[in-house]
């Protein structure tokens, strides 16, 4: 692995809170790491084989000349999503902006945001177990693939599942979508509750039947345990209706948790 880096780009534009800022053009320093295996490209010193510096300079210079921000977080995010859409042989992009005369009445040199976006491999799990539950289903799997942000791998068969957890009442149809997404785990948990709005989704009952259900049950290996998230999904190895359809498309993922493959945990559900 290795690191294409634009460091201290200078663009004079328009960015702040400030109404004059919207209007004056000042110094902003774009510098960019890009995360790419580009031991191909060295070895045929082949540059279409690896992230061109030069590309990335345009690509935030037409982020930084293309609208205006209040917000240097914004200029950074803006600027990594681009870099990372422009090039899918990229793994990660951080990107700082400075603004060195920021209107601060201080001694500094300068004020800066840094923002690290990652590629992740995400699995999630679908349910439906109210209405036309196939058209739920694939409007979820159509929905997915319109995100920005998010790139659609992988889609399981949808399987007829039995209630589980004794709350639910219906028959469910489940299945399982690999997506490969750059938007950290709080932002995407936020779009696929967009889509679950979308999807007719309301929350009387916690287990209860739902039209539409999309949970995260790997986020690449990371581990994630806080008030709104917990991944590895808390329960998922007890869940026939998520490892069936799971081992379909991932039988090798190793679990960060467990250190087994999803195929060996179906299989010990399975009592294999
Ligand atoms: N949350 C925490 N971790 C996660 C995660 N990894 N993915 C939080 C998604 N959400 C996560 O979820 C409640 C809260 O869980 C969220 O606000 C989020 O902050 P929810 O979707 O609002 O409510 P829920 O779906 O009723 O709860 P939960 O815990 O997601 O229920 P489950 O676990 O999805 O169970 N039987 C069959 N055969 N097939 C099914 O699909 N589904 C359920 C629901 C019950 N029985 C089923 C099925
Ligand atoms: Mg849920």
């Amino acid at each position: 692995m290795g690191k294409v880096i634009v460091k201290k780009l200078k663009i004079k534009t328009c960015h702040g809170v400030n109404d004059f800022e919207k209007v004056k053009p000042q110094l902003f320093e774009f510098s960019a790491e890009v995360g790419c295996d580009f031991y191909a490209a060295a070895r045929e010193d082949d540059i279409s084989l690896t992230v061109s510096y030069a590309k990335v300079s345009k690509l935030i210079t037409a982020v930084a000349t293309g609208q205006v921000y209040d917000l240097i977080e914004t200029l950074a995010c803006r600027c990594a999503e681009a870099i990372l859409d422009a090039f899918p042989q990229a793994v990660s992009a951080r990107v700082r902006v400075d603004k060195p005369h920021a209107p601060v009445k201080a001694k500094f040199s300068s004020m800066a945001a840094e923002v690290f976006l990652k590629r992740e491999r995400v699995f999630l799990s679908l349910g439906s177990s109210l209405g036309d539950k196939k058209a739920y289903l694939d409007f979820a799997v159509k929905r997915l693939s319109s995100v920005h942000g998010i790139t659609l791998k992988k889609v399981s068969s949808y399987i007829e599942t039995p209630p589980y957890g004794g709350v639910a009442g219906n028959t469910f149809l489940n299945a399982c979508a690999e997506i490969e997404t750059y938007l950290p785990p709080h932002a995407l948990l936020c779009e696929l509750q967009k889509i679950e709005q979308e999807g007719e989704r309301t929350r009387e009952l916690r287990w209860g039947d739902r039209t539409l259900d999309i949970d995260i049950i790997f986020y690449g290996r990371q581990i994630i345990c806080d008030d709104v998230l917990t991944v590895p999904h808390a329960d998922y190895a007890n869940r026939a209706f998520v490892l069936a359809p799971l081992a379909q498309i991932a039988p090798s993922f190793i679990c960060p948790l467990s250190g087994k493959t999803v195929a060996a945990m179906y299989g010990e559900l399975c009592g294999d």
